[in-house]
């Protein structure tokens, strides 16, 4: 009987801690560019806050996380280094090609931002930048997706 209602226990804090989930964990990563060959996107996506992505010295960069299957999502955290975006969009995607906006930012003050919008079925996320807020390129240290 004690044995049931751990089981019990531990199947409800598992439901929990899986709604809250970071989808973008581990996941492929792609992005227009990378400042060298050790600040590379798949440092925005390993969980480790010391490990960053940095882009190339220009507006036009992007980074796009596959979430390996389309889920629903409805929420995007950037946690940007210093060089990070001033205006910018997020974007969601079922295939890779047609995006749509869940947020756009003009003016972000960078540190650790929080995008919530309607749920959205969706494969591919993306970070689109179009004003870097310093002369370097955009860093993130991790770029986060979740359902809600
Ligand atoms: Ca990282």
């Amino acid at each position: 009987m004690k044995k049931l209602m751990f089981a019990a226990m531990f199947a409800a804090a598992f439901g929990l801690s899986a709604a809250e989930a970071n989808l973008a964990l581990n996941k492929t990563v792609t992005a227009s560019s990378s400042q060298d060959n050790k600040m590379v996107a798949k440092n925005a996506v390993d969980g480790k806050t010391g490990t960053r992505w940095s882009s190339q010295f220009n507006d036009a960069q992007w980074i796009m996380v596959d979430l390996g299957s389309t889920q629903k999502v409805g929420k995007v955290v950037l946690n940007w280094e210093t060089a990070a975006g001033k205006d910018f969009k997020i974007q969601v995607s079922k295939d890779g090609k047609t995006w749509k906006d869940v947020a756009v930012k003009k003016d972000g003050k960078g540190g650790k931002e929080t995008f919530t919008f309607k749920q959205e079925d969706a494969r591919y996320v993306r970070m689109f930048g179009e004003k870097r807020k310093t002369q370097f390129g955009y860093s993130l240290w991790e770029f986060e997706v979740y359902a809600k």
